[in-house]
């Protein structure tokens, strides 16, 4: 399966870093694409990292991994509670599939609770700040190439 992983961001992710220290903590979206970078290298992985306010970005970048990738690891931020649009997408794609919240979305109001994105995804990451880029891709990692285990 192909090495390649695009790695999604959603709606207002840009902002990461700069506004709600808060409940998103201090690291920039450039920071975060570096320690995915790195970390991709050590795992033998390329990446495609992309962050887009429109939907419809999504979706297209979505149907690109479909062509050439072996795993997608998203956070779509707010579409992940509203876009039927983005779960038929992903629902396109034969690889691994992590969605990751860098909040914990089940101590937050009611309507982040619901995923449409789960409905597709193999693994959820929620409540582990930032970190949770790099847990996705390890686990992206495992799946597309499962580690050998002795009879
Ligand atoms: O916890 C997450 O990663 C979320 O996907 C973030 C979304 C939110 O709608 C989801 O419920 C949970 C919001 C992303 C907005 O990102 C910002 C970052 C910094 C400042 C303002 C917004």
């Amino acid at each position: 399966m192909s090495r390649l992983v695009y790695v999604l961001n959603g709606p207002n992710l840009n902002l990461l870093g700069k506004r709600q220290p808060e409940i998103y903590g201090h690291v920039t979206l450039a920071d975060v694409e570096a320690e995915c970078r790195t970390l991709a290298r050590e795992l033998e992985l390329e990446i495609k990292f992309h962050q887009s306010n429109r939907e419809y970005e999504i979706i297209d970048w979505i149907h690109a991994a479909r062509e050439e990738a072996g795993g997608i690891v998203i956070n779509p931020a707010a579409f992940t509670h509203t876009s039927v649009a983005i779960l038929d997408a992903l629902n396109t794609f034969e690889g691994a599939i992590i969605e990751v919240h860098i909040s914990n979305v089940h101590k937050r109001e009611a309507f982040r609770h619901h995923s449409y994105v789960s409905l597709r995804a193999d693994g959820v990451i929620a409540g582990c700040g930032t970190q949770g880029y790099a847990l996705g891709l390890r686990r992206v990692a495992a799946l597309i190439e499962p580690v050998a285990v002795a009879a």
